[in-house]
């Protein structure tokens, strides 16, 4: 390892699949001969799929900020999160401990934890780095209908904006979907007609014409980027996930196509 580690921040709204698709980009990482470490950095997660290589918890956790300053499960979040800020740089010094190629960070589940607080954006600057990007999870459950859609797009650039940092949107979940639900979904990604021609078919409810205006506002500010349709379920997509941070990191793309683990139907 030469270089400074590729420092993704796997976020996204509740649910929708980040702590998973961390720990399977990690495994898949590995088998493709790459170090990869998983960084918990929600106060609150209960279950893992496997233990975090770095953990927040072992300075800060959410059971004990509700007993410790007798807030409720909502109040606690807020102030872990700060609390969490406060032991960055030991976070970051046992990141640099681990001395690794690609370091992946769990965020905590509700999104405006990362999106709003400022105690997220200390975080990010303190582990720095040049080589860093943030990963936003599309949640089917949400991004099927076009209004669900948009609400997510407008999350996703309200994160890019506020961490003004290289962002590539995936499609969560893809297992979950029909090919052609994945093909349609990936089209109003990168064809913004496409999505204006889906908006503009429901009915013209205030919520219809919401999605419409935030549809263009976005379109003005920001050129809407592809979809990486991704399952952490089957392994499909991790390749060009991969290939998508290693475009933004710059390196060399040095994994051959007949290293990389095969992609799964
Ligand atoms: N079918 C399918 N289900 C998935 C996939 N990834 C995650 N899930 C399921 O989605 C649910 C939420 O997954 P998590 O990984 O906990 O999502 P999260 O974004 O970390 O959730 P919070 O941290 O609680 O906000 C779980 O029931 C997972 O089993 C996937 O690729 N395919
Ligand atoms: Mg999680």
């Amino acid at each position: 390892m030469s270089e400074d580690p590729g420092t993704i921040y796997f976020t996204g709204t509740a649910g929708a699949g980040k702590t998973t698709l961390v720990y399977a980009f990690q495994k898949w990482l590995k088998t493709a001969g790459h170090d990869a470490i998983v960084v918990n950095m929600d106060p609150g997660a209960e279950q893992l799929p496997a233990d975090p290589d770095v953990d927040i918890r072992e300075w800060v956790r959410l059971a004990d900020v509700m007993d410790e300053y007798d807030l409720g499960p909502n109040g606690a979040q807020v102030a872990a999160a700060d609390l969490a800020a406060l032991k960055i740089f030991e976070v970051k010094q046992a990141i640099e401990e681990m001395r690794t190629d690609y370091v992946l960070i769990d965020t905590p589940g509700q999104i405006e934890l990362f999106a709003f607080r400022e105690s997220s954006r200390a975080i990010v600057d303190a582990i720095g780095g040049d080589r860093s990007l943030i990963t936003f999870l599309f949640d089917p459950a949400l991004a099927r209908k076009p209004a669900g859609f948009v609400t997510l797009l407008m999350l996703g650039a309200t994160v890019e904006f506020r961490f003004r940092l290289p962002t590539i949107n995936v499609l969560s979940k893809a297992d979950v979907m029909s090919p052609e639900e994945q093909a349609r979904i990936v089209a109003w990604s990168d064809q913004p007609d496409a999505l204006e021609a889906a908006v503009s078919e429901g009915p013209a409810t205030p919520d219809w014409q919401l999605s419409a205006e935030v549809f263009r506002a976005l379109e003005a500010l920001a050129p809407l980027t592809a979809l990486h349709p991704i399952s952490a379920a089957d392994g499909s997509g991790m390749e060009s996930l991969y290939r998508g941070a290693q475009r933004v990191f710059g390196g060399d793309d040095d994994l051959e196509v007949s290293q990389a683990p095969p992609e799964e139907e």
